[in-house]
């Protein structure tokens, strides 16, 4: 811990139940951007289960003016209440049932924070998850005190004609000097968490959806004016969410209405708050000529999460913060499977296996590690993790895959049955889930609350003689902070046997009667074992862990053939893919290696003859093909080399991709031609899959680029009618050296400047482009006056694409590119903590650099410990640098 750090943890084994029940809560809002007074009248009782009668009254409140506190209609002085910055005590309440009513003050214009009540634009909007509601009153703010809520939003009705809360709007009227007031009643019970309100002048795109047992909901998207021609796919996408969720998991929604609202200020991406979900503009706003096919999965794939966590989150919710795995990891999931029905499942699975090794194996195997079931934090926004979220939804698909569908489908009908209106734990769902099935998963809880990834070391013999094939797995998880010993977790290894035509062998395990065609999945439980293959005729290639089938690390030592085969023939195309990206791994490392050794990058033999043998396959999924093409990052490279030299790994790709762009020259302009996509845009797996191949082309031909592909990109830029072609045409100048690229930067700014999402593409592709003076780059975007500090998504589209994106600029040798980010961590953290905080996460990884690099680092990382403030830096920064000098 910081010394003399005032950020106690609060630790998992000290949960208490809240000593008082919140039965209902009236909330009367005035609002106004300077100072919004709100009044919030609680009917309270003893919580039976508590067992603590006559416990003082403890509620939780943050930069807020208190006005007037009454009990049971008196009002109370001073004397008999305490009140400091984070909670007001009133010591003596009654033995039975009480009123309290807490009138305060808010500052939603001088809040920076975006957390409570604060002015986008010129809305008033709300985030409350996780701590948020207590800045805007006095309240039992914890996910286990459900209470039900009516809201009387009072506003000026120039500014505010539309004001929105949760639940079905009751009544509405007219107040004095031009204002105006609106009534909102949610039935269903809530944690404070799930409150919104928005209060703005706003257009109201809607639709209509029928249940499956034959209601009507309205859907209502609200946008600002200019933007109402862009809710189109949103609402599109909450139709197909709805519709999906009551066939696959026979939920249906429980209002008249679902609201949606496009904010542009937003910490994250969306809210899920009961029946007004609020959006980052950037995951739901789409136009063809604005966003690219990029934006709209995101759009498809969010709209969905936050739908389906009106089951999973606000019907169930949490019982405290350590459960956030329950509702994100299992919304994670079920966001993966609509998505997957949306479109290619290969393609999918493979995008989220992507972010979770791009993400989560970092996280995991660095300082900031934790289970999923985190048992400690100091500041519980720095918990909202990949780890949490998306190890979170690989360890329910685990679930998912050990039950079988139906299985799994019955623990859900179960887990919803049984818990519908409570906060819960993740052993309440896996008790769910075991009863349904009669199962024991005891040891798979592990998988909570063990961090780390585990390592599956897999050795093969074959036996031509006996016709057998033996497989030895070892299991390793190596140690995280906190956790320097780990247990065997159960891991499903899913595989196959793949033969020398291509086609998988029948399995027959030792002492089985049958053989199994097709995939089979050996359920792993201890450190070592050993499976004995029988009647093989031919030494099979495995195929190992297919579909990702545990979110594991294998260590399997194949021949460049073997990759080779796999590549071609997989009946299993996650690893299909895999194979390929593992001969490409394999290879760009042992060039890095070469480079580090001082000698020079170039394409490596079998790297060359993998990407030529697939340009010369026919494709019959594009997207699938586009994945195939693409080299993996450095970001990923970066995880598997010993000591991370940011420089030849970078050295190491580009030598691979100009020799790929040069040596197949004709195959990309074909390859191109061929897929481009002539038709005016639509949203759909095929044409997405197209345009997705086409620009891989165009990016090859731009890695070498000469003056037909100069001119290619040109017109492609200049000519798209979409975003998806334009801004990869921009993407591939941007990163190159050349004339045009400051023509079409400065073109593209031209035509989008008063667009603030499209600006935030032109920002991002400008710091993620590798060429020199990165660092000097990302300083004159942040002073151009396109740029703005207050706005999450513009410091995420500089900052964030430069750190996390541009590793060869950010890791310059100097130390610059450091620095640049710690200044800006400083700059926020008394701002926006919140963004400050997830800044600091390139940092963390400081060890695990060339010596030069590690110094540079930690270094920043001393200074934001001795200069940040906020518990939110604080925390990272502790967690970053380890027990040294605590
Ligand atoms: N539940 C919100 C995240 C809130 C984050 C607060 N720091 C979005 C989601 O996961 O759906
Ligand atoms: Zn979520």
């Amino acid at each position: 811990m910081r010394e003399g750090s005032p950020h106690a943890p609060v630790r998992l084994t000290d949960y208490q139940p809240p000593a008082y029940l919140l039965d209902t809560v009236d909330l009367h809002f005035q609002l106004d951007p300077g100072r919004t007074r709100v009044r919030a009248e609680m009917a309270l009782r003893p919580n039976p289960a508590a067992g603590e009668p006559g416990a003082p009254l403890v509620l939780h409140g943050q930069e807020l003016e208190l006005l007037r506190l009454e009990l049971d209609g008196e009002p109370l002085t001073r004397a008999v209440y305490s009140v400091d910055a984070e909670r007001l005590v009133i010591p003596e309440v009654p033995d039975g049932a009480f009123t309290v009513v807490v009138e305060t003050a808010t500052r939603p214009e001088a809040n920076t924070a975006l957390e409570g009540l604060y002015t986008s634009g010129g809305k008033l909007c709300t985030q409350c998850e996780p701590e948020g509601f207590r800045r805007i009153t006095y309240f039992p703010d914890r996910p286990d005190v459900l209470a039900r809520y009516t809201v009387t939003l009072e506003a000026d009705r120039a500014s505010y004609p539309v004001l929105l809360a949760n639940g079905n709007r009751v009544a509405a009227g007219e107040g004095e000097e031009g204002r105006h007031w609106v009534r909102w009643e949610d039935p269903f019970p809530k944690p404070s968490y799930l409150f919104a309100l928005v209060a703005g002048d706003l257009t109201c795109c809607t639709d209509r959806f029928t249940t499956a047992s034959g209601r009507e909901v309205d859907l209502h998207l609200y946008t600002e004016a200019h933007n109402a021609d862009r809710g189109d796919h949103a609402l599109a996408s909450l139709k197909q969410a709805m519709r999906w969720d009551e066939e696959a998991y026979g939920r249906e929604y429980d209002l008249d209405l679902y609201q949606v609202v496009a904010v542009d200020d937003f910490n994250m991406g969306a809210m899920e708050n009961k029946g007004l979900n609020l959006f980052n503009s950037q995951f739901v706003l789409a136009r063809p000529d604005t966003a690219t096919d990029a934006d709209y999965t995101n759009i498809q794939a969010v709209v969905g999460h936050e739908y389906f966590h009106n089951w999973t989150g606000n019907r169930i919710t949490c019982r405290d913060w350590f459960q956030l795995s329950l509702k994100e990891g299992l919304t994670v999931f079920r966001e993966q499977q609509f998505a997957a029905a949306m479109g290619s499942e290969a393609v999918a699975r493979i995008d989220s296996v992507d972010r979770l090794r791009g993400a989560q194996f970092p996280e995991d195997a660095g300082p900031t590690a934790h289970p999923v079931r985190p048992s400690e934090y100091v500041e519980i926004n720095n918990f909202y993790t990949p780890t949490v979220y998306e190890k979170g939804a690989e360890v329910v698909r685990m679930l998912h895959n050990a039950l079988g569908p139906e299985g799994f489908r019955a623990g859900c009908d179960r887990y919803f049955e049984r818990f519908d209106g409570q906060a819960v734990t993740v052993e309440d769902f896996l008790t769910a889930l075991e009863e349904a099935n009669d199962r024991d998963l005891r040891q798979f809880r592990r998988w909570y609350t063990q961090a780390g990834t585990p390592q599956l070391e897999v050795r093969s013999s074959f036996d031509a003689e006996a016709g057998t094939f033996d497989l030895c797995v070892r299991q390793h998880t190596p140690a995280t902070p906190g956790q320097p010993a780990k247990e065997p977790v159960p891991i499903p290894l899913a595989l196959g046997l793949v033969g020398a035509d291509g086609h998988d062998l029948p399995m027959q395990l030792e002492g089985e009667e049958a053989a199994i065609h097709g995939s089979r999945v050996l359920l792993l439980r201890y450190e070592e074992e050993r499976f004995r293959f029988t009647g093989l005729t031919e030494e099979p290639v495995p195929s190992l862990l297919r579909g990702f089938s545990a979110p594991a690390e294998v260590d399997y030592p194949y021949s460049d053939a073997e990759l080779a085969h796999l590549a071609g023939h997989d009946s299993d195309l996650f690893n299909r893919w895999e194979a390929g990206q593992r001969l490409a791994r394999t290879h760009l490392l042992a060039q890095a290696d070469a480079v580090r050794s001082g000698g020079e990058a170039r394409l490596p033999g079998p790297l060359h003859q993998a990407i030529s043998r697939l340009l010369e396959a026919p494709a019959d999924d594009a997207a699938l093909m586009a994945r195939a093409l693409t080299l993996p990052d450095e970001g990923q490279l970066a995880e598997y080399m010993e000591t991370i030299d940011p420089d030849a790994l970078h050295a190491a790709r580009e030598a691979a991709r100009t020799g790929l762009a040069r040596e197949l020259r004709e195959g990309w302009w074909s390859l191109r031609e061929q897929f481009r996509d002539a038709g005016p845009y639509r949203f759909e797996p095929e044409a997405v899959g197209r345009r997705a191949l086409a620009n891989t082309a165009l990016g090859y031909l731009m890695a070498e680029p000469d003056e037909a592909a100069r001119e290619a990109c040109m017109e492609q830029f200049r000519e798209a009618d979409n975003m998806t072609d334009q801004l990869a045409a921009l993407r591939a100048l941007a990163a190159s050296d050349i004339p045009e690229r400051q023509e079409a930067l400065e073109a593209f700014y031209e035509r989008w400047q008063d667009d603030p999402l499209v600006v935030d593409k032109w920002l991002a592709i400008q710091a993620a482009s590798p060429l020199p003076g990165g660092v000097e780059r990302v300083q004159a975007l942040m002073d151009h006056p396109a740029f703005s500090l207050t706005n999450p998504n513009k410091v995420r589209a500089v900052i964030g694409a430069f750190a996390m994106r541009n590793p060869v600029q950010f890791h310059r040798p100097d130390g610059a590119g450091y620095r640049l980010l710690a200044d800006l961590v400083l700059e926020l953290d008394g701002r926006n903590p919140q963004i400050a905080a997830r800044l600091v996460k390139p940092l963390t990884r400081w060890r695990r650099f060339v010596p030069e690099r590690e110094a540079a680092m930690h270094a920043e990382l001393e200074r934001l410990r001795e200069r940040a403030g906020s518990p939110d830096v604080g925390e990272m920064v502790d967690r970053a640098l380890g027990d040294e000098e605590a």
